[in-house]
């Protein structure tokens, strides 16, 4: 319905509740006030960060528990800049997000006369991490550009979207809009012929194995039937974790870092690779080269994935969940006894003997987050706890799993995506599990979080420094240098934050401060010492 006294801005708010955002992430500034006048008493919820990069690792935190867009309004050039990172991460492991910003008034853009917050190329500097960036240079494009964000972020590889609106057209009227949301396109299907000669190499094949990406996590009940119709072991990626019930039969292990997975992988008649990139950081801490000496099926949504990378017999280009239906209906009997179990069971224990000891006290910890918490969401940074868990933690269900040591690789990421995925899941425990280095990049969120009443848990491991660069320092030869850091006082900042703060003294003790967590209205921060006596090895 026209609404012959709206601008642009408020315009733009009415169409992010018609298309069903129900978060910004934002730091007003004098730019985007306009913005903020149609926010004021809409259903959206706003959220304060104190850096536009906490709003992005919010937006991104949401997105990846709820697969939606959350929306990030930003101040033109330092709130792009800042944010800049976020969408990094956002862009590297395929999460959605549309950050609109301000950008100079259309007589100003492009002149580099020092104009406030001036940042020349502006729409260019987002679009390296972004699907695309749009300048909305009249109030008429508005409808068009955000259908063609919400068709992407429905129909097509995730990705964050920019649009920039200069400060003029914020203000614009916009009275004259259609403001009904587009109809936006299905999912993609495969192509029959494609399906049809995968079905033919599995129903030959006698020893398949199956890869999940973090593109098959809404395809769990397909895959699953898929996995057991074939009885083919399986692994998956760090962002596909949970997709699987947790030890499953034919669970070959987590981890495509550990070569006797990545031998199963080779030596396998065939492999089933389902929305994944087979990316570098899965074989974390050294990437190797993949090889496959049977057939290679890939699945993925995005056309150029399937030529990056390992070249596939047959590429099918379709969403994960529609492509595995069409597979499972195409192959239905395979005929041939495959000794699934066996294999996985063979190929676990050789993952398992290669864990390394320090693993044994992550186990512990993750170990009483299961326990005190089940169900938890379990949102990592770029910490030994986390590396550890990508090599083991089976969590129940997807979407509960995911950190910044994947993809980008941005410290500072858990706290604030920890608030994001609460926001989401306002009913499961959330976990932050960051170090003592990647903390201190966002600790200043903690106030966001007590602000907005997000009942978060962070774990934070500390080890008093930059430890995997220490220790990567230390294996290649290279002498000490910045990674021994000052820490200060964690316990006594939360609590001046306003969360509640300890120390975990003992196991226990860990379980206690978890469970106590529970039914709180403010954070709360457990520091765990990564030497103490408790997470040593028995
Ligand atoms: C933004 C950013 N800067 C630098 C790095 C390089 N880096 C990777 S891990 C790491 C150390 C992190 O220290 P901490 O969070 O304390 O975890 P720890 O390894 O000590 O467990 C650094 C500096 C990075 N990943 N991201
Ligand atoms: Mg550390």
């Amino acid at each position: 319905m026209p609404d012959a006294g709206l601008t642009t801005g408020e315009a733009l708010v009415r169409l992010l509740e018609a298309y069903g955002v129900e978060l910004v992430f934002g730091i007003p500034g004098v730019h985007t006030v306009g913005l903020y006048r149609g926010l004021h008493g809409a259903r959206l919820r706003h959220v304060t960060p104190r850096h536009e990069q906490g709003a992005g690792f919010m937006a991104d935190g949401y997105a990846r528990v709820t697969g939606r867009p959350a929306a990030c309004f930003v101040v033109t050039g330092p709130g792009v800049t800042n944010i800049l990172t976020a969408m990094g991460q956002a862009s590297g492991d395929s999460v959605p997000m549309l950050v609109v910003s301000s950008v100079n008034r259309r007589d100003q853009l492009a002149m580099g006369r020092g104009a406030l917050h001036e940042l020349p190329a502006q729409q260019a500097v987002a679009a390296g991490v972004a699907a695309f960036s749009h300048t909305l240079l009249s109030p008429d494009q508005l409808p068009e550009v955000l259908a063609r964000a919400f068709a992407l972020f429905r129909s097509a590889r995730p990705r964050p979207v920019h649009l920039e609106i200069p400060t003029d057209v914020i203000a614009m009227p916009a009275g004259n809009l259609d403001l009904t949301p587009a109809a936006l396109p299905g999912l993609p299907g495969p192509d029959p012929a494609c399906v049809a000669r995968a079905a033919e190499l599995l129903r030959l094949a006698e020893r398949p194995v199956v890869v999940l990406g973090g593109g098959a996590v809404d395809a769990a009940e397909p895959a699953y039937a898929l996995i057991e119709l074939l009885n083919a072991p399986f692994t998956n990626s760090v962002n596909a974790k949970g997709i699987m019930p947790p030890d499953h039969r034919l669970h070959l292990g987590e981890n495509l870092s550990f070569l006797p997975l990545r031998e199963a992988l080779r030596t396998a008649d065939l492999v089933l690779a389902v929305g994944t990139e087979f990316g570098e950081t899965e074989m974390y801490p050294e990437p190797q080269e993949l090889h496959f000496d049977g057939a290679l099926v890939r699945i993925d949504i995005d056309p150029q994935q399937l030529a990056r990378g390992p070249k596939p017999t047959v590429a099918i280009l379709a969403d994960a969940r529609l492509a595995l239906d069409a597979l499972l209906h195409a192959v239905r009997s395979p005929g041939i006894v495959r000794n699934g179990s066996e294999r996985a069971a063979e190929v676990r224990a050789a993952v398992q003997a290669q864990w390394w000891p320090a693993i044994q006290g992550h186990r512990k910890v993750l170990a009483a987050v299961d326990c005190a918490l089940p169900d938890a969401i379990i949102v990592g940074d770029q910490t030994q706890p986390v590396y550890g868990g990508n090599q083991f933690y089976q969590p129940r269900r997807p979407r509960s799993w995911f950190n910044a040591s994947t993809g980008y690789g941005t410290l500072g990421y858990a706290l604030p995506a920890a608030i994001g995925a609460k926001l989401a899941a306002p009913d499961r425990p959330v976990v932050a599990l960051i170090g003592d280095g990647g903390c201190l990049f966002t600790l200043p969120e903690l106030a966001s979080g007590v602000e907005a009443g997000v009942p978060i848990v962070i774990l934070l491991w500390n080890n008093q420094g930059y430890g995997e660069i220490a220790d990567y320092m230390a294996e290649t030869g290279v002498p000490k240098l910045g990674v021994d850091l000052v820490t200060p006082d964690f316990v006594a900042i939360a609590r001046g934050f306003g969360c509640v703060a300890d120390r975990a003294t003992g196991l226990d003790h860990l379980e206690r401060l978890l469970s106590a967590s529970i039914g709180r209205s403010v954070p709360t921060l457990i520091e765990i010492d990564q030497n103490a006596p408790f997470l040593g090895q028995e």
